[in-house]
C-alpha cells in the first residue's frame, strides 16, 4: 500500500487531565501515516487522486486546537476518524501523538499514544419472527444507517424462511446488509445490541423467537475469538437464511477460516 506521512508537526494546545494544562497549554508533536493507493495520481500527476498533505496538515491542526480534551487517547481517535471521513481515498490511518512536556515531575523524552483506524466492510444478518416482522427489519436498517461512522452500502431482499435450530416457532423474515464502517467489530456489536434493545428484543431462549436479531457475519477478513463478537459468525456456513441473501450482495466475499467464497459455501450447503 502507498503511504503519505506527516511527521512531527508541532502544535500548541490545551489537552490534559490537569487544570493547569488546560489553562497554560503545552507543546504537542503529532504524526500521521496514511495508507492509500495513489498510483493513479502518480501516473497522471494529479493531486486530486491523492491527499494534499499541506491542506491535511492545516485541517488537522485546526481540529486539534478546536477543543480541549482530558486524554490524548481521545485526541488521536478523533483525528483518525476525521481523516477517514474527510478523505475517502484513505484506507487506513495511524496517528501518533507525543507530549514532550507532560507534567509528571520527571524528565522524559516524551509520553505518547498511538492508534490506527481503518475503513472496513462488514456484513450484518437480520432476522425477525415476532410481530410486524417486516417493520422490525426495516426499522433496524434505518437505525443502523443512522449510527455514526456506519454507512449502509448494500441491501439484499427480505426473504421468508423456516425456523432453523429450534423449530417450534413462527417462520422468519431474514436479510443481510453490507456496511462500510470506521468502527471496530466490538464497537459495531455494541451499537447493534442497543438497536436490538430499542426494537423490543428480550433474550429468553437460545435460537428462540425474537423481534429482531442482528448478527455480524463477516468483518473484513478478520478472524476473532473474542467472546463478545465471534467472527466469522460460527454458524453462517450452515444457514441458508444467511448465505442466500449474502450471496445476492457479496457472492465473492471470502470466509477467512473455510477459505471459500460465499457462492461456494451456498452451493456446498445446498448439495
Ligand atoms: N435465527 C436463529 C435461529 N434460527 N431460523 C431462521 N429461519 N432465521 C433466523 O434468523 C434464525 C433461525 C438464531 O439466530
Ligand atoms: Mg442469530
Ligand atoms: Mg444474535
Amino acid at each position: 500500500m502507498d503511504k503519505v506521512y506527516l511527521k512531527d508537526i508541532e502544535i500548541f494546545a490545551n489537552h490534559g487531565v490537569f487544570k493547569e494544562e488546560k489553562v497554560l497549554g503545552q507543546k504537542f508533536i503529532l504524526s500521521l501515516e496514511l495508507s492509500l493507493d495513489f498510483k493513479e495520481s502518480a501516473v497522471n500527476n494529479d493531486l486530486t487522486k491523492s491527499v494534499h498533505y499541506g491542506e491535511l496538515c492545516h485541517k488537522v491542526e485546526k481540529l486539534f486546537q478546536e477543543e480541549s480534551c482530558d486524554l490524548i487517547e481521545t485526541v488521536v481517535d478523533k483525528i483518525a476518524k476525521f481523516v477517514l471521513e474527510e478523505y475517502k481515498i484513505v484506507k487506513e490511518v495511524k496517528v501518533l501523538l507525543k507530549k514532550p512536556w507532560a507534567p509528571i515531575n520527571r524528565h522524559l523524552d516524551y509520553a505518547a499514544v498511538e492508534t490506527s483506524r481503518k475503513r472496513s466492510i462488514a456484513y450484518i444478518a437480520l432476522g425477525s419472527n415476532i410481530g410486524d416482522k417486516k417493520k422490525y427489519i426495516e426499522d433496524a436498517i434505518v437505525k443502523i444507517a443512522k449510527v455514526k461512522y456506519v454507512e449502509v452500502i448494500k441491501e439484499a431482499e427480505i426473504i421468508d424462511t423456516k425456523p432453523w435450530g429450534y423449530e417450534e416457532q413462527d417462520d422468519f423474515l431474514n436479510t443481510v446488509i453490507g456496511v462500510e464502517t470506521l468502527l471496530t467489530p466490538q464497537e459495531l456489536m455494541k451499537e447493534l445490541l442497543s438497536i436490538e434493545k430499542e426494537l423490543d428484543r428480550v433474550r429468553e431462549l437460545r435460537w428462540g423467537p425474537r423481534t429482531i436479531d442482528l448478527d455480524i457475519i463477516l468483518f473484513d477478513n478478520i478472524v476473532s475469538n473474542d467472546d463478545f463478537v465471534i467472527i466469522p459468525h460460527p454458524q453462517m456456513h450452515l444457514r441458508e437464511f444467511v448465505l442466500e441473501p449474502l450471496n445476492q450482495i457479496a457472492p465473492y466475499a471470502l470466509h477467512p477460516l473455510m477459505n471459500k467464497r460465499v457462492f461456494e459455501l451456498l452451493s456446498d450447503l445446498k448439495r
